[in-house]
């Protein structure tokens, strides 16, 4: 490891309370585990997606509601608020298998 990284960790390691550096390096590698198999994994999850857009831009909001018509099994409901002149705030609810909610393509060129 390069020595000006290793001086970062140690400082990182010593704000954070950590009595080594092999500790906050065991921590730090768990916590990239955890989020690895959130979002790589075969687990069912739940979970949302939040968006907030300009309603105005050409086609975000056809293009939404096409991605949510092509995966009717990953996005199991939605909320929408007209938060302002132009702007909206959508939060899709989310549920599947973390690797399918995580790579699922769009609605693509066809629609
Ligand atoms: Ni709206």
């Amino acid at each position: 490891m390069p020595p000006a990284l290793v001086a970062q960790l140690d400082a990182m390691a010593r704000a954070k309370g950590y009595r080594s550096r092999s500790r906050a390096v065991a921590d730090m590698v768990r916590a990239q585990l955890v989020q690895h198999r959130a979002e790589r994994g075969n687990r069912q999850i739940v979970g949302t997606v939040t968006l907030v857009y300009d309603h105005h831009r050409r086609g975000v909001q056809a293009l939404l509601t096409d991605i949510q018509h092509h995966h009717p099994h990953l996005i199991i409901s939605t909320l929408h608020v007209h938060l302002d002149r132009h702007h909206c705030l959508e939060v899709l609810a989310v549920r599947g298998r973390a690797g399918e909610v995580k790579d699922a393509p769009g609605p693509g060129p066809c629609g």
